[in-house]
């Protein structure tokens, strides 16, 4: 059984101590120069592959994604038509709500103006405080990742809401569905945080009508993708005043090119796409076991359908 681990920007060897701990008869091969034969790979864990490579592999029988979303495999037009698994792990889990809350509570608390007010050496209180069960947080997409951050920020006392395409229950949190349900979740959202799936349905979503029907003042979060965002819009809605804020980890151009606006901009914060990072020790465990379902006959789970684009 030879799985072949694809990604320029994974540390491959700690996936291949992983994996061979786990299953010492697996033979890991690392793109591009220990792929050997093509012909000889059963099984590919990849991350931006480049296009063509998995339709090259003959014997290909499952394609396990390093990263949770999988817009990047998916517009691979020569991807083989095989079951497609995407990454559902603790660690990306975890990592992804630290983010959310850590740039939550840094909007919440007015961090980016005691910093600014800070290099500006200038000793200046708010007389008033906002408490987290007065601040609506709203998530767009209530996954794997959304609903634990959005269960995280609701033990954090904030006022929790979340969006997503069929109905959802969580406990504590308001959940709105479909494009009927947008409307008066984002008219009751003060920070949203965007952790959709990039498909063809969410491309964009992040646009000057949806910033219209936010409050004023309100705060943007993009740990999602850069595709969701019209960036125009935002600086617009940044420079109007209608918005107070934006924290991107992500971005169309990755890595964002010198000269865009978003490096200096006094209301945007700026991650490399580091929100959540998918790693071996964490991970390994959904790989082996995807392997093993295999090995005994029993269906996938995490599947991708690739009609929904998610
Ligand atoms: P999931 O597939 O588990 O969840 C996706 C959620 O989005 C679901 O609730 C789904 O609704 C909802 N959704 C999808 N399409 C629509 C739509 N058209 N309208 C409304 N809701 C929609 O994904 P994950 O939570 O695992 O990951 C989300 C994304 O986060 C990934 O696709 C990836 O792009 C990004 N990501 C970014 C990282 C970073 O470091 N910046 C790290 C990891 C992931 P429903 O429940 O009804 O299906
Ligand atoms: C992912 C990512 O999708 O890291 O997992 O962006």
């Amino acid at each position: 059984m030879a799985l072949l681990f694809v990604s320029a920007h994974d540390h491959a060897a700690d996936w291949v101590n992983e994996l061979n701990a786990q299953l010492p008869e697996l033979d890991v091969r690392v793109w591009p120069e220990g792929m050997g034969d093509p012909a000889e790979i059963d099984y590919a864990l990849a991350w931006k592959p480049p296009a063509g490579l998995l339709a090259s592999l003959p014997k290909l029988k499952v394609i396990f994604s390093l990263g949770a979303g999988v817009d990047a495999l998916l517009a691979d037009p020569t991807l083989p038509d095989l079951p497609l698994v995407r990454m559902v792990e603790p660690g990306l889990t975890e990592g992804m709500t630290e983010y959310v809350c850590l740039h939550v509570l840094r909007w919440h608390r007015d961090a980016p103006l005691f910093e600014a007010r800070q290099r500006a050496g200038e000793w200046k209180q708010l007389t008033h405080q906002h408490l987290a069960r007065e601040r609506k947080v709203g998530i767009l997409g209530l996954g794997a990742l959304g609903s634990d951050a959005a269960q995280a920020l609701k033990a954090l006392r904030f006022d929790v809401a979340g969006w997503s395409r069929s109905p959802k229950h969580l406990d504590g949190v308001a959940t709105y569905h479909g494009a009927e349900g947008l409307a008066p979740f984002l008219a009751r959202t003060d920070i949203l945080v965007c952790l959709l799936p990039l498909t063809p349905d969410t491309e964009n979503i992040l646009d000057s009508g949806l910033f219209a029907q936010l409050p004023r003042g309100a705060v943007v979060i993009n740990a999602a993708r850069g595709r969701h965002l019209v960036e125009e819009d935002l600086l617009t809605a940044l420079d109007s005043g209608h918005l107070a804020g934006a924290t991107l980890d992500v971005f169309r151009t990755e890595p964002l090119p010198a000269e865009h606006p978003f490096w200096t901009h006094p209301k945007v914060t700026i991650t490399p796409h580091v929100a959540a990072i998918t790693q071996a020790r964490t991970a390994v465990e959904q790989v082996v076991g995807g392997l093993r379902r295999l090995a005994a006959g029993q269906p996938l789970i995490n599947l991708v359908d690739r009609k929904r684009g998610y």
